[in-house]
């Protein structure tokens, strides 16, 4: 039984660094209790969250319905298995379909195994119903992107850290510098025949929170529906109203279901949510289809010992309810904008800010130094000790992302913040 005497941050980081793996280089910060928009570390400090676990705490820490979901299911049905049915799966897979418009979901945990499921999906479609010969299908991808870390994944990373020493590489993946409409048709044009899908994060969050053209991602739609080649959104970071829309690629539509705005709204014919999926209670992720494309899968062709089950359904369902209910979506788009104007004051105003991006409540800054330095991890140091929490992206490039449920208030104070600890740089 591990000890049950209260241990400080710098013990338990000590257990960290004796027993654990070192893939992560946290921030000097122990948390233990989270609430909203809040957290406190251990010893009592309390901080404005501004990364909400790379955006699966959307609708703020522990959630009070999603708590309470989670306890009622986790105490009465958890896990059962696909080999049964059970009453949740259902009820839940007729709720996320007509929630984002599709005719089918296959349930899976987390959302690396959403976008390794997407890309068997579209492999089989590619063969069986593109008429691709067995093996030979292409994905096309975009440089600096992030979907995960499984060997598939990292195989089409452009990032060495994430992908160096764990080759052999799956083949069968061409990348395009992303926002680049032309480069995609050129592809299309010399080698569309097989090509089965184009993978793309509607806005790039951990190359830096790179926002592309209004029009690139409307003309990949056009261009793969003009090749018959599938276009797979991978929404788990931009997804789920943190964007100021329900997803990134639906343009103005705020509602969280759909609204007669869908003329503006690029239809994926495959659609990979995660994180904010649960609001961070659980692992959760999906993967949305129409019947033609889903229905490649039969039984004993894919699976997972989690995916689909009663106690992540019945959390999936409270947390897209809290989205709609609260109107997150509207509240993400009118405090972004508010957030990036008193930015754009902090980036006119020191010479240490260069830029600030971003869409609804998925934001960066931009440090003014080389990636190499040490001055945005050192900024992100400073405004723990000021009581806000951010991590830098690739060296020079701050995130700033809160719970989608932070108030103006909130955002003004947390402003204040940023400006007071930019000041002594
Ligand atoms: C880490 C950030 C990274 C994602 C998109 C799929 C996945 C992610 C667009 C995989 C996961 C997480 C993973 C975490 C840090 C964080 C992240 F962009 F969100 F900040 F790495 F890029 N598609 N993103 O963002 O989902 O399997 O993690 O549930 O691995 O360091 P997952």
């Amino acid at each position: 039984m591990a000890n049950a005497t209260k241990l400080s941050s710098e013990e338990l980081i000590g257990y960290e660094n004796q027993y654990g793996a070192h893939n992560y280089h946290p921030l000097p910060v122990v948390l233990s209790k989270g609430e909203g928009v809040y957290v406190w570390d251990v010893e009592g400090k309390k901080y404005f969250d501004f990364l909400s676990a790379y955006s699966a705490v959307n609708q703020g820490h522990c959630h009070p319905r999603i708590v309470q979901t989670t306890i009622d299911q986790a105490s009465t049905l958890a896990l059962t298995s696909r080999a049964f049915h059970s009453d949740k799966l259902g009820i839940y897979e007729k709720y996320v379909t007509e929630y984002f418009g599709f005719d089918k979901v296959l349930p899976m945990n987390s959302g690396a195994e959403g976008v390794e499921t997407a890309i068997k999906i579209c492999r089989k479609w590619g063969y069986e119903k593109k008429g691709i010969p067995n093996g030979e299908a292409k994905i096309i991808v975009c440089g600096q992107n992030f979907h995960g870390r499984t060997v598939t994944i990292i195989s089409f990373s452009s990032d060495p850290d994430a992908k160096g020493h764990f080759g052999p590489y799956t083949p069968g993946f061409i990348s395009i510098p992303y926002n680049d409409v032309s480069a995609l048709q050129q592809i299309l044009e010399d080698q569309g025949d097989s090509v089965a899908g184009f993978l793309v994060e509607p806005i790039q969050g951990e190359a830096g929170v790179f926002v592309p053209d209004a029009d690139f991602l409307p003309q990949c739609a056009a261009l793969c529906k003009e090749h018959n080649v599938l276009f797979i959104a991978d929404e788990i970071q931009t997804g789920l109203a943190r964007t100021g829309s329900l997803l990134a690629i639906c343009g103005d539509c705020t509602c969280a279901h759909q609204c007669e705005q869908q003329a503006s709204y690029t239809t994926p014919d495959i659609l990979i949510l995660g994180k904010a999926l649960s609001g961070g209670a659980y692992p959760v992720s999906a993967v949305l289809a129409n019947d033609h494309i889903m229905e490649v899968i039969q039984p004993g062709q894919h699976g997972s010992t989690y995916g689909g089950n009663p106690l992540a359904c019945a959390i999936a369902m409270t947390a897209l309810d809290v989205l709609h209910d609260e109107k997150l979506a509207q509240n993400a788009r009118v405090l972004g904008q508010l957030f990036r104007d008193r930015m754009q004051t902090l980036v006119d105003k020191y010479d240490v800010l260069s830029k600030v991006r971003g869409k609804g409540l998925l934001n960066a800054v931009l440090i003014n130094d080389s990636p190499e330095s040490k001055t945005a991890w050192n900024i992100c140091v400073a405004l723990s000790s000021a009581g806000l929490l951010a991590k830098p992206t690739h060296g020079n490039i701050i995130r700033f992302a809160p719970p989608l449920v932070i108030s103006e208030e909130q955002i003004h104070e947390c402003c204040d913040i940023i400006e007071k600890v930019i000041k002594q740089f």
